[in-house]
């Protein structure tokens, strides 16, 4: 009798314990991730890093899995599609964000940060807290910084060294005003590309060059395309892990938390391979021929920028204080 009932109590606790486990799986969110990236970038691995440490860190409640290579579309279309909540997760650069986030466009600006490390102290000032609330406002929760480096031109024609040197050349850039305007104030003409285009469109010769740091220089065969990189280190953007407002707010507060940590620790991975993979991809392309050259002076650059702030400051009056600001952070 009593051995009976045992074995009805265990058969009750195994069925329980299924029940539970089918609930579990259930319930578990699934999302999906946005990357431009190609398989070894440094943000490929730390995206992948940040979905093994999400599922880690809320016990399988939250399933994360990666779309690397941009296959899940471009990357205007993926922040719409995050800040509709369409897709949850997407790894962008602040740049093609500032068509629907103008508080994005700060970092825009060509020249506006000394170095990565300034950059880094810009965003942990109050100007990062105003660009963090844009996004939010905008449906979009920032919750670490990738580094991308100094966007740089290359070429397919001569070697850059002084801005007339651009002047009726046709360069592909990132779908974002500033950025043809920052081309034209040079005499060039600057051509808004899909990211995944680029490289038919300099072999053909639809474009002449186009602006990218070392990396993506090198990830994407460009190099092969484009034989001139001239380090005019006219951009220097920050990246995100960015979440869809409307998945964050369907977290509780500790998967919130996990997620928060998981994207932090995958930045600090990022950030050390990102300068790991900057000096090999420079190495890269230099043995494969590609004619390099540092800018000595890059004053004449800087001052053919004038109008593109001026103009900027005079659709967006409202930022002139924090630009300002910006450059005074030391
Ligand atoms: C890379 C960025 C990527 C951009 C790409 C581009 O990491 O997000 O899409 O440049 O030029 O450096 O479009």
């Amino acid at each position: 009798m009593f051995e009976k009932s045992a074995g009805h109590l265990m058969k009750a606790l195994v069925v329980a314990g299924l029940a539970m486990g089918a609930a579990g799986v259930a319930d578990a969110k699934e999302w999906r991730a946005w990357n431009i990236h190609v398989e070894g970038y440094p943000n490929t691995v730390a995206m992948d890093k940040f979905a093994e440490l999400v599922k880690a860190k809320t016990n399988g409640s939250l399933e994360i899995t990666n779309y690397h290579g941009g296959v899940l579309g471009n990357q205007p279309d993926a922040i719409e599609q995050v800040r509709i909540g369409a897709l949850e997760v997407g790894n962008f650069n602040l740049g093609p964000m500032g068509t629907t986030i103008p508080e994005t466009n700060v970092v825009s600006l060509p020249f506006i940060f000394k170095d990565l490390p300034h950059m880094h102290r810009v965003l942990g000032s109050e100007a990062g807290d105003v660009i963090k609330q844009g996004m939010m406002d905008k449906g979009l929760v920032p919750l670490a910084w990738y580094d991308s480096g100094a966007r740089s031109f290359y070429n397919s024609k001569k070697a850059i060294t002084q801005p007339s040197d651009v002047a009726g050349m046709k360069i592909r850039v990132m779908n974002n005003e500033l950025f043809t305007g920052m081309v034209g104030a040079l005499g060039g003409d600057g051509s808004p590309m899909a990211f995944s285009e680029v490289y038919q469109a300099l072999k053909t010769g639809v474009v002449d060059g186009a602006e990218n740091n070392w990396p993506s220089f090198e990830s994407t065969g460009h190099f092969e395309v484009a034989g001139y990189y001239s380090l005019t280190q006219h951009l220097i953007i920050p990246e995100c892990v960015c979440i869809s407002k409307t998945a964050w707010d369907g977290l509780s507060d500790a998967e919130k938390k996990a997620v928060e940590e998981a994207a932090v620790e995958s930045a600090t991975l990022q950030q050390q391979l990102w300068a790991e993979r900057s000096e090999q991809s420079k190495q890269k392309v230099i043995a494969s021929g590609v004619k390099y050259n540092e800018i000595a002076d890059k004053a004449a650059f800087q001052n053919a920028m004038q109008p593109v702030y001026a103009k900027y400051i005079e659709t967006n009056p409202d930022q002139a204080a924090l630009i300002e600001k910006m450059k005074a952070v030391q």
